[in-house]
């Protein structure tokens, strides 16, 4: 993580009084508690905030919309209210292009953008007005960076539960590589407002129902191993969320969930959004990046995590990225 010189975008802040927030698409626990963090910052300064998302609010994030921060946009829905605002800030993503609908109708608007994000190979327009650095851990810890330079006097528990609830998300409860010395400092300075690191992780990941265990269920007995069990791939189809009467966004973590089993080095999940929109998530435990192979069909992410959205069938699908995620592994590992 470099150090930031935050001096152009505290300059724009202050000029601004009506500000809008907003995150990627599906959003995570990142995302969303940079925006709750900077939404009771610009209040406590006086300004007007405004949250607003193009998905609906993860169940396991209600905690931090207490006070009914987070707004949804609707496909079609009329923005054209906003043109007001001063200030639009997107966070935890480089670009407009990350905001599904939203994203053509913020366009439209064409207000003043700071992006703020660490993701690698975003499009974040380069210049002096946004802080894009993909060596820190998550948003949340950039966002705390300029809170502390622009001003810290605002920093509470609520903010710090924000924040640390970013951290906590995109660090994988501190146990993924990002998981450095700065990041336990930061997490250790937002334990001293006397947030509950227990009580949050529970909302997080406690917080599972039974129906998304039967889908996990469903989706175990079919991994499919290869490369001596090193390469692990599966499929979610819109018949099996149906039968355990779950929710497509109820797959959160699946991907995750097979690369904790021994030996297995690539995780891949393909999910049948509809029946001809498959979404792919890649994770790796370290040793083979996999954000190239996202990048290659037009999706993208960190070296260890990624993702793409394909407009094709779920067999297509499976027939056109496989080969190419084999490719990372030697022949000789083939099992
Ligand atoms: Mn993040």
């Amino acid at each position: 993580m470099t150090k930031h010189d935050w001096r152009n975008i505290i300059a724009k802040i202050s000029q601004a009084a009506k500000i809008l927030l907003t995150t990627h698409h599906n959003p995570d626990g990142d995302g969303l508690g940079a925006e709750a963090a900077l939404y009771y910052c610009f209040k406590r300064l006086g300004k007007s905030p405004y949250i607003l998302n193009s998905s609906v609010l993860p169940p396991e994030y209600v905690f931090l919309n207490e006070d009914g921060i987070f707004n949804t946009y609707r496909a079609g829905q009329d923005i054209s209210e906003l043109a007001d605002y001063d200030l639009l800030m997107i966070l935890d993503a480089g670009s407009t292009d990350r905001l599904g609908a939203l994203g053509p109708a913020l366009n439209a608007l064409n207000l003043a953008t700071i992006c703020i994000d660490h993701h690698p190979f975003n499009n974040c327009p380069a210049g002096n007005t946004s802080v894009i650095d993909e060596h820190a851990p998550a948003t949340a810890i950039l966002i705390y960076e300029l809170i502390k330079a622009m001003a810290p006097q605002t920093i509470d528990k609520k903010i710090a539960e924000a924040l640390y609830t970013g951290l906590m998300t995109d660090t994988g409860s501190f146990r993924f590589e990002n998981t450095t010395v700065k990041t336990m400092l930061t997490a250790a300075e937002f334990l001293k407002y006397g947030i509950q690191p227990g009580l949050i992780y529970r909302y997080v990941y406690e917080n599972y129902r039974p129906e998304r265990m039967k889908l996990l269920g469903m989706v175990l007995q079919n991994v499919q191993y290869e490369f001596n069990n090193q390469l692990a791939w599966f499929s979610v189809t819109r018949e099996q969320v149906a039968a355990a009467e779950t929710v497509l966004d109820e797959v959160d973590g699946f991907t995750d969930f097979i690369r904790s089993i021994k030996g297995v080095e690539v995780a891949v999940m393909f999910l049948e959004v509809r029946a001809n929109l498959i979404r792919m998530n890649f994770r790796s435990k370290g040793r083979y990046p996999i954000n190239a192979i996202a990048r290659q069909f037009g999706g993208g992410g960190h070296p260890f995590a990624a993702g793409l959205v394909m407009e094709v069938g779920l067999t297509e699908a499976i027939k056109t990225v496989m080969p190419a995620v084999r490719t990372i592994f030697q022949p000789e590992d083939k099992s």
